[in-house]
């Protein structure tokens, strides 16, 4: 963890039930998998959700009627931030490895797609976040080979257990302009630096490097409630309103 304390976003993503037989205990609560981002502002994109298949989670009481399904550690933080059912103690119902959550349908705020899919991803760090990843792959250069690993490795569905339905019918939506790198930066640099898998650290730190700070500076929207606004002016905007609504929490670490 870097000396600076991190403000994320934790986007709430709600699972639809009827719940599969490892939640079937959770019945009735409403049961997030809480996601932590730093581009709120991006999460018109969204294609699916992220999760480490050996990683372990528990769902844990952050209220009566809320459930988030996090690693451990972060329930520890958070119930530290008010957000546990008991102050100061996180309460974890059922304990489930990311392997149980691949395949589970999630609404998500601001998505234009309606219905998106939890699914594996290898290089999630359990020491940062919640170690629940919402995926963006027209901005984030890790999401968009990621997903690439996914749709191009038929063997990689197979061993992780992932149906062509929860991946295929989702493409690369456009929501931010940068000028120098077009509708769909991470796509165009992935593509640019012939970057070959999501294993391929070296060039998705020069990818994320190159992305990052342009699209705050130079990004503008093209989609949503301020299209045609900067990221820069944007995106307070937008994280507030997620906070606003409920639909999303602030978590420091
Ligand atoms: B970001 P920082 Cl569109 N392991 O959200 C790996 N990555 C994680 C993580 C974990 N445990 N927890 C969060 N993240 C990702 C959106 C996004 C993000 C876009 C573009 C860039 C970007 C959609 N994914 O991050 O090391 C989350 O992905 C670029 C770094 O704390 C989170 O924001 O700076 C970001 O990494 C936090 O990384």
């Amino acid at each position: 963890e870097g000396v600076q304390p991190e403000e994320y976003v934790l986007i709430k993503m709600k699972v639809i039930p009827p719940f599969p037989p490892k939640l079937k205990a959770l019945e009735g609560k409403n049961v997030y998998l809480a996601a932590a981002t730093l581009r709120p502002e991006t999460m018109y994109g969204q294609t699916n959700c992220w999760v480490l298949p050996d990683g372990k989670y528990g769902a844990f009481e952050i209220n009566e009627t809320d459930v988030f399904i996090v690693t451990a550690r972060s329930a520890l933080n958070l119930a530290y931030q008010r957000l546990s059912r008991a102050p100061e103690k996180p309460t974890c119902l059922v304990e489930l490895a990311g392997n149980d959550l691949i395949g589970l349908p999630l609404r998500s705020p601001l998505s234009f797609n309606e219905i998106i899919y939890a699914l594996p991803m290898l290089t999630i760090l359990t020491d940062k976040g919640t170690g629940i990843v919402t995926s963006v792959p027209s901005d984030s250069p890790d999401d968009y080979m990621a997903l690439q690993d996914l749709i191009t490795k038929p063997a990689l569905r197979t061993k992780f257990g992932v149906k062509d339905e929860w991946i295929l019918p989702f493409n690369v939506i456009p929501i931010i302009n940068i000028p120098e790198f077009g509708d769909k930066s991470a796509e165009k640099v992935c593509l640019d630096l012939k970057i070959k898998s999501q294993n391929d650290k070296e060039k998705l730190s020069e990818a994320k490097r190159m992305t990052y700070l342009k699209g705050f500076t130079d990004g503008v929207m093209i989609v949503g409630e301020y299209d045609g606004r900067k990221v820069q002016e944007a995106k307070p905007l937008i994280k507030n309103k997620l906070l606003a609504e409920g639909s999303a929490v602030l978590y420091s670490e």
